[in-house]
């Protein structure tokens, strides 16, 4: 019986622990063993559970730093594109729209040569200060390094609410800042860009708050709107939108497929499906050049309705003419956020008789920090499925390991930039070891993407990389290319086509 007793009061307290070593192993760092006990188990439990409270101080703290300006602990650039994205995908209406401005120093540079790198910062800190009593509620401030800041005003009223705006920012300018009791006046500058009238998109606003900006320097007025490609620009975006609609709904898209060779077998085993526009003026457009208008518009919901149904019947046909490949299809920010996306690929893999594993789904890491919560519900619903999962331009986005550990993935793309050179760049070549090694860690498999010699090949395989996709190989072609090259590689043969 005493036997017994003892068996247990050690087997639950160990259990406990194990139990907690799992949670922090799974990225969950909140649990706490609650072991009462006043002896050797209890001191580890008590030490285990600061060990937790420690790491998980520290995830807070690299992930504040991926998101804040050290100096003045605003947020920073990779912090804006996520906030403009997401005020982006929320305006209710053209009319509540996001407004950019973007605030420089006139001879910054000046100052901080003069007075010193210190009253330089000190300046930073208090300009930023002073910006924020000027956003309120549910507008920000980010400062994205050296003078440079952003004001996002995510439901603006269109240009005038914006110079409205800056008006009152630069009076607020006027009053000089008081650095170790002297007044110092600073000379603010800004542009202006507002949505939807400059720019439907997170890249094109700040690209064009950065040229209004970058006027209000030189310009007798200390304020720029955006204006000079205005004209030619908008109306543009209109033509091609009801053109992109005609396109998705009378088949002018096309999926080209990009082969994926499996380094082990030496042969290829998978492709990503890339879309195409045979525009009837333009010629075969570039997804770069719709997709992102897609996005803005809700028109990428039928465009990745439209994808998924070609690439699932593809699947189907290259099964029956006995070609087992995994076939890739992209998803962007916005169908994370569409709840109806699992059915709607439930479907598919019925209709088509497709085993679910076959298929891969990529999705980019800033896709997932737009709303990682829905983002979860949606990717665990996939997965539900059993259709793979891959983070595609893994490598570029700052999501923590905790959300990669608690994302049911099964592949991660190393993202082209870090591949391309990789036989000139040492940091490179560093930075792709330790993602293969990660990935492996977590039990995924890793693609390569963008091998264009053969010598970042070799590397890649003797790096333990598991699949690459490059132009080396081939670039995306049309189904009926893409059968003609799998007959003529080497890479091509399979043992069902053989
Ligand atoms: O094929 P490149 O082929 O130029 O593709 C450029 C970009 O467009 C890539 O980032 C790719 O992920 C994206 N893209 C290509 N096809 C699709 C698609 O069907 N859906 C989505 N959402 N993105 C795509
Ligand atoms: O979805 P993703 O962003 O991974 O899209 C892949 C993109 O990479 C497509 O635009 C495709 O055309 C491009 N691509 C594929 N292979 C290569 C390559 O070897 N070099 C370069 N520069 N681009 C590539
Ligand atoms: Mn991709």
């Amino acid at each position: 019986m005493r036997v017994v007793m003892t068996a247990r009061s050690v087997t639950k307290p160990v259990l406990a622990l194990a139990e907690g070593a799992k949670r922090i192993e799974d990225g969950e760092y909140t649990h706490r063993v609650a072991v009462a006990q006043k002896d050797e188990l209890g001191s580890l439990a008590a030490a285990f559970n600061t060990m937790a409270d420690g790491i998980a101080e520290r995830e807070e703290q690299i992930k504040h730093q991926a998101y804040h300006d050290r100096l003045t602990g605003l947020p920073n650039r990779e912090c804006l594109h996520i906030e403009l994205e997401k005020a982006i995908m929320n305006s209710p209406s053209v009319a509540i729209s996001p407004i950019l401005l973007m605030l420089n120093l006139n001879r910054f540079k000046a100052i901080n040569g003069v007075l010193g790198l210190r009253t330089g910062d000190r300046l930073l800190k208090l300009v930023g200060e002073r910006l924020g009593s000027f956003v309120a509620e549910r507008s920000m401030t980010f400062h994205l390094g050296g003078d440079n800041f952003v004001l996002l005003f995510p439901e603006g009223h269109g240009v005038e609410h914006a110079v409205d705006i800056a008006l009152k920012v630069l009076a607020g300018f006027e009053e000089p800042f008081l650095v170790e009791g002297s007044p110092i006046s600073l000379d603010a500058r800004i542009g202006i860009a507002v949505s939807p009238v400059h720019g439907t998109d997170t890249e094109t606003l700040i690209k064009f708050v950065d040229i209004a900006a970058h006027l209000a320097k030189e310009s007798a007025d200390n304020f720029t709107v955006y204006s000079s490609q205005l004209d030619k620009h908008v109306p543009r975006q209109l033509t091609m939108l009801g053109e992109l609609r005609h396109a998705i709904e009378h088949g002018d898209l096309e999926l080209y497929y990009q082969p994926k060779v499996n380094f082990t077998e030496g042969r290829i085993t998978g492709v990503e499906s890339l879309v195409r526009w045979n525009h009837p003026q333009h010629g075969l457009v570039p997804p770069d050049d719709f997709i992102p208008l897609a996005e803005q518009t809700g028109l990428i919901k039928p465009l990745t309705r439209w994808a998924l149904k070609t690439a699932f019947a593809q699947k189907e046909t290259f099964h029956q003419n006995g070609l087992e490949i995994q076939v890739a299809v992209n998803l962007s920010a916005r169908n994370l956020q569409d709840e109806q996306l699992p059915r709607y690929v439930a479907e598919l893999l019925q209709v088509h008789k497709i085993d679910p594993a076959s298929m891969i789904l990529e999705i980019t890491e800033s896709a997932i920090m737009v709303d990682p919560e829905r983002s979860m519900r949606v990717i665990k619903q996939l997965d539900g499925l059993g259709v793979n999962i891959s983070i595609d331009d893994f490598g570029t986005g700052f999501s923590s390991l905790g959300y990669l550990q608690r994302l049911p993935v099964d592949e991660l793309k190393i993202d082209k930039s870090f591949v391309t050179h990789m036989d000139k760049n040492s940091n490179d070549v560093v930075i792709v070891r330790s993602i293969i090694e990660l990935a492996h860690n977590l039990g995924l498999k890793v693609t390569a993407e963008g091998i264009e010699t053969l010598e970042i090949y070799t590397m890649l395989e003797q790096l333990g990389c598991d699949r690459g996709q490059g132009y080396l190989m081939s670039k995306p072609l049309t189904v009926t290319q893409f059968n003609q090259w799998l007959r003529d590689s080497k890479l091509g043969s399979t043992p069902e086509v053989l």
